[in-house]
């Protein structure tokens, strides 16, 4: 049975208490088991406007599940998205853990989109051409859902796991260095816990934008001037707890670290 529009609704502000306080929740599918993808994306659609409505402005998206590791882990074969807003973005370099729940980091490649990126056939040159610079960047992802468990409706739905986001201090052009050469190494407190290579992300970051763009565009979305895009994780995930240090090493694109609070 369809859920109406009413019903998701009452979901994403339910979700957006969840996230808010930093409580874990049953998944969504649990009582609404027909709940298809697009409503999911719908939902998510409706909590950025309660967070809009609350002033918490969108300032980018995040792609997710976009290497081969993650989407087998949730059993999909395409990416998601999520939005980012304003409260997301972590401008020094703690990350404090009083409403989050089981937070996970991961070190991305953002892009700063400075023109308008539109529709159903971009190509990476039309993503370049738009793109004023690159910066290493760490997410902090934080599913609202007991254990990290869901199905791909679930973390739709919960703004694909959206959380906090870190950027670098140094932005970098565009042709500075080739994105999926980039090795990054990731340590927690002074062991090294991931690597990977940029290339984890869809072959290459940038097209990690192209699959965002026509994605979106199915729901009559584009990418706007002055944007933050996370493009997704370089390597798996890693949990942190309080006390923590990390330390991400983005090779050309210098390095990043943050304290767990
Ligand atoms: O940023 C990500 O790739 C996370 C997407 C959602 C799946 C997860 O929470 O692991
Ligand atoms: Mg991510």
């Amino acid at each position: 049975m369809e859920t109406n529009t009413l019903q998701l609704k009452q979901i994403a502000e339910m979700i957006d208490s969840h996230q808010t306080n930093g409580t874990e929740m049953d998944k969504i599918t649990i009582n609404h088991p027909s709940l298809t993808v697009d409503e999911a994306y719908e939902i998510q659609t409706l909590w950025s406007d309660t967070a809009e409505n609350r002033g918490d402005h969108m300032i980018g998206w995040k792609m997710g599940l976009t290497s081969k590791v993650k989407q087998e882990s949730v059993g999909v074969k395409e990416p998601i998205y999520g939005r980012l807003t304003q409260s997301m973005e972590v401008n020094h370099p703690v990350l404090l853990l009083d409403t989050l729940i089981h937070p996970r980091v991961e070190p991305e490649i953002a892009f700063v989109m400075n023109k308008e990126v539109k529709g159903g056939n971009v190509t990476p040159k039309d993503i370049w051409m738009a793109t004023e610079m690159i910066m290493p960047a760490i997410e902090v992802i934080d599913s609202r859902y007991r254990n990290f468990s869901f199905t791909l409706e679930d973390v739709v739905a919960d703004n694909a796991s959206s959380s906090r986001f870190f950027l670098g201090d140094q932005a970098f052009s565009p042709y500075h260095t080739s994105l999926s050469d980039v090795e990054v190494t990731m340590s927690k407190n002074g062991e090294v816990v991931q690597s990977g290579l940029g290339s984890a992300v869809l072959g290459h970051p940038v097209r990690s934008i192209v699959e965002l763009t026509t994605m979106i565009n199915r729901s009559g979305l584009s990418i706007q001037p002055g944007m933050v895009i996370l493009t997704g994780g370089i390597t798996e995930a890693v949990n942190v707890y309080n006390g923590d240090q990390i330390d991400v090493d983005f090779g050309p694109l210098g390095k990043m670290n943050i304290d767990v609070r």
